[in-house]
């Protein structure tokens, strides 16, 4: 018998996989909340447009960032921080939206970290071929709150390692609408994003987006 051709390939990628102890992810969390984020992604962007800033080392970073929310993750010649104000307006960055912010509270629940209140987020854009090394995030005050990231557009494969650089990256595939949801004893676990391939996404096009909710101060 042959396969018919347009029969659906079943996804049997659980809903729910625990990366690490403190890490989970959460395949298609943000799939209910996608008509609300991305008009609302669309104004900020609007408001404090995507730029690729410098690392201290005076390298210009693939992937563009922008902010929302009281505090800005930034990086120029002097270092990283966060930061309450867009340094290319000389004004605060947009308000961060409230479909942004029960997307992550309501994610972080889900990921066992309850009342998770984000400060800052940060909306990071890849498009083909740009890529972020291996990094810690410990640039925030409190070690104590989670991260929650949420993926939009193209599909990414994020490398997913231990509490030294040299312990040996994890892959995981991250798909339009997926989250992960990270603290407790993995909030200082180095990670990255391989290169992004090439392909085109339904609603977002060529690109990747990813939304890191912190609670920075
Ligand atoms: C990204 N994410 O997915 C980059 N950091 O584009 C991060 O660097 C990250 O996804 C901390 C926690 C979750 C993340
Ligand atoms: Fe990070």
């Amino acid at each position: 018998m042959t396969a018919d051709l347009f029969e659906a390939i079943p996804d049997v990628r659980p809903l729910r996989e625990v990366m690490a102890d403190g890490a989970v992810l959460l395949r298609g969390f943000a799939q209910d909340f996608e008509n609300e984020l991305i008009p609302a992604l669309r104004e900020i962007i609007a408001q404090a447009p995507f730029r690729r800033m410098f690392t201290p080392g005076g390298h210009q970073m693939s992937v563009a960032m922008t902010n929302c929310g009281s505090a800005g993750w930034v990086t120029d010649h002097s270092g990283y921080r966060y930061d309450s104000i867009d340094p290319d307006s000389g004004k605060p960055w947009p308000a961060m939206p409230p479909a942004f912010r029960e997307l992550a509270a309501q994610a972080a629940v889900a990921g066992s970290f309850a009342n998770f209140a984000p400060d800052a987020c940060l909306i990071n854009r890849y498009v083909p071929g740009a890529r972020m090394s291996l990094h810690q995030d410990r640039d925030e005050q409190d070690f104590a709150a989670p991260i929650v990231s949420v993926s939009l557009g193209l599909p990414a494969v994020f490398m997913f390692g231990g509490p030294k650089r040299a312990d040996k990256p994890r892959r995981y595939r991250l798909e339009h609408g997926d989250v992960v949801v990270w603290g407790g004893p993995s909030r200082l676990f180095f990670h990255g994003v391989a290169p992004l391939a090439d392909g085109e996404h339904v609603s977002m096009g060529r690109q990747r987006i990813n939304l890191t909710f912190r609670k920075a101060q």
